[in-house]
């Protein structure tokens, strides 16, 4: 379990052109560029916060709105961990914890299980972050990510006001979970943690 778990992704469709390099053995370094700044802002948070080591290049059509490229970046990042993760010997498996940020506090658990879901719950008709990005696209994230990624996912504002807290809060809250969940137990000596033998 010595080699570093990395992968490199290009996707390009109609709607977005992107790059994505990801090392789960990482210290939070990162490039993001997605042309949409707080994205960047949350990706880089993320990078930092789960000490994964990216870099995202993304191009869209953000002249239509943010929808696309967030998504996109959302599968991308996904399929990235999954290839990253290979068989998942010796991985904890299981991430979760309580994320506050100021007035908000956020709940994210996951399971690493082969077997993509997610449970969003947050209030409904959360203003936009700034003037354009839409509150609904974090929800688009996580279900792009969990259903690439083949994990589960399960994310919850127990309560805040701010938009941007609620979404930072999500985000740094997922790179800890999926650090934890990443990690590799000594313990298991590179088992695959399963009673089925599979992940
Ligand atoms: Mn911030």
């Amino acid at each position: 379990m010595s080699q570093e778990r990395r992968s490199s992704i290009s996707r390009r469709t109609g709607e977005t052109d992107i790059q994505l390099e990801l090392g789960i053995e990482g210290t939070g370094i990162s490039a993001i560029s997605t042309e949409v700044p707080f994205f960047d802002h949350m990706l880089t948070l993320f990078a930092k916060h789960g000490r994964f080591d990216l870099q995202v290049k993304a191009a869209g059509d953000i002249e239509i709105d943010y929808h696309h490229t967030v998504e996109d970046t959302g599968i991308v990042l996904g399929q990235a961990f999954l290839e990253a993760l290979g068989e998942k010997r010796g991985i904890f498996r299981y991430g979760s914890g309580h994320f506050p940020m100021d007035e908000t506090l956020v709940r994210v658990a996951l399971d690493v299980s082969g077997r993509p879901f997610l449970d969003y719950r947050g209030p409904a008709g959360v203003p936009h972050v700034g003037e354009k990005f839409n509150f609904t696209l974090v929800e688009e994230f996580l279900r792009a990510f969990a259903f690439n990624s083949l994990i589960n996912l399960h994310v919850e504002i127990i309560y805040g006001r701010d938009p941007h807290h609620m979404a930072e809060a999500i985000f740094k809250g997922l790179a800890r979970s999926l650090d934890a969940a990443t990690q590799i137990d000594p313990r298991i000596a590179g088992d695959i943690p399963s009673t089925k033998d599979l992940l």
